[in-house]
């Protein structure tokens, strides 16, 4: 049995916390399954999920894995997607968590929490948007020429920011650090094949 992602598919297919696990996936070359949750169906991920969250990952022996870094963890282990060295792994680890802080910190409130809203944009989104650009502009990827999990948590949470955030949009649009490492990671072969079957599958049906 292939190991099989358990998440709720946002609409015009993009998956949120599972994207990165999907792209991590996706650049150490390795096999998953995509399970589709409605969004009625969060609380039946405590069935399985102690945390009783999505994304959750069910492998190939049975045994579940929450937390979308673990999954990175038992998706890319044992390939240079998973950094073994200290040296790497602690500079993928140092963007890989602040990635995620950005990620928790735009997750983190309501649309129409407009205090919360203001501080993302007049706090949170500079600090992790400019550290985030320090690191990319010291090097090509976050743990050093290799592409890691690191660099697919921060791509997603750039994206997902930028997609629904207009301070975040113009923050990466001031950033050639930032953007730059878009560029690069976009065409690795791998993620350059994934991105376009996930535009196709939003055209195809944009309320998947
Ligand atoms: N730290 C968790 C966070 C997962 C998370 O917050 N998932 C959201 C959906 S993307 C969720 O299940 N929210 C419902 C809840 O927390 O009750 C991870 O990285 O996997």
């Amino acid at each position: 049995m292939t190991d099989e992602l358990h998440y709720v598919r946002l609409p015009n297919a993009f998956g949120g916390r599972a994207e990165m696990v999907r792209y991590c996936f996706t650049l150490a070359h390795k096999p998953w399954k995509d399970v589709l949750h409605a969004r009625e169906e969060f609380a039946s991920a405590g069935e399985r999920n102690p945390y009783k969250q999505f994304p959750y990952l069910v492998t190939s022996t049975g045994e579940v894995i929450p937390q979308s870094m673990a999954i990175m963890c038992h998706a890319a282990h044992g390939t240079d997607v998973w950094p073994t060295g200290t040296r790497a792994l602690t500079h993928a680890l140092s963007v890989a968590q602040g990635a995620y802080d950005l990620y928790q910190a735009f997750g983190g409130f309501a649309a129409d929490d407009l205090v919360a809203k203001k501080k993302f944009e007049e706090r949170r989104a500079p600090q992790y948007f400019g550290a985030l650009a320090t690191y990319y502009a010291e090097r090509p990827f976050a743990a050093g020429t290799t592409p890691s999990f690191a660099d697919c948590i921060a791509r997603e949470a750039i994206a997902w920011c930028v997609r629904k955030n207009e301070v975040a949009k113009g923050l990466l649009e001031a950033s050639p650090a930032l953007g730059a490492f878009v560029e690069r990671f976009d065409a690795i072969p791998a993620i350059a094949t994934f991105q376009a079957r996930q535009r196709a599958a939003r055209e195809a049906d944009p309320s998947v």
